[in-house]
């Protein structure tokens, strides 16, 4: 058995090959970031303790964002994948709710 992939098809014409390129196919996924808003009303320590505990900030770098959000009215808590981002987003306005404050917690994508 010989190799005829790249003879003619018999037509008299020359003969022709296809050759397929390889193309990388890891896609970079779409990235979310969440972020926090400022209110009146929020306790400052419930920002701090929201932030350790959905976030796993360490407690200066919760206080950092929290008075980030404080001054400027909004700031980044974390950048996730869409999925993620919504299970924060829910985590946070659910436990702001549980104990009655007006927290507000949005993802936008990058
Ligand atoms: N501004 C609030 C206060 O003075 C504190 C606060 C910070 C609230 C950040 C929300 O995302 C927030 N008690």
């Amino acid at each position: 058995m010989g190799n005829d992939e790249n003879r003619s098809g018999g037509n008299g014409g020359p003969a022709t090959s296809v050759i397929a390129k390889v193309k990388p196919k890891t896609k970079r996924p779409n990235l979310y970031r969440v972020l926090i808003l400022n209110d009146d009303y929020t306790p400052m320590e419930f920002v701090v303790h929201v932030l350790e505990k959905f976030f796993h900030k360490d407690v200066e770098a919760a206080t950092k964002i929290m008075l980030h959000v404080h001054h400027h009215g909004i700031g980044e808590c974390g950048v996730f994948t869409y999925e993620i981002a919504e299970t924060k987003v829910t985590q946070v306005m659910d436990f702001a709710r549980k104990h009655q404050h007006p927290l507000q917690c949005v993802m936008e994508k990058k």
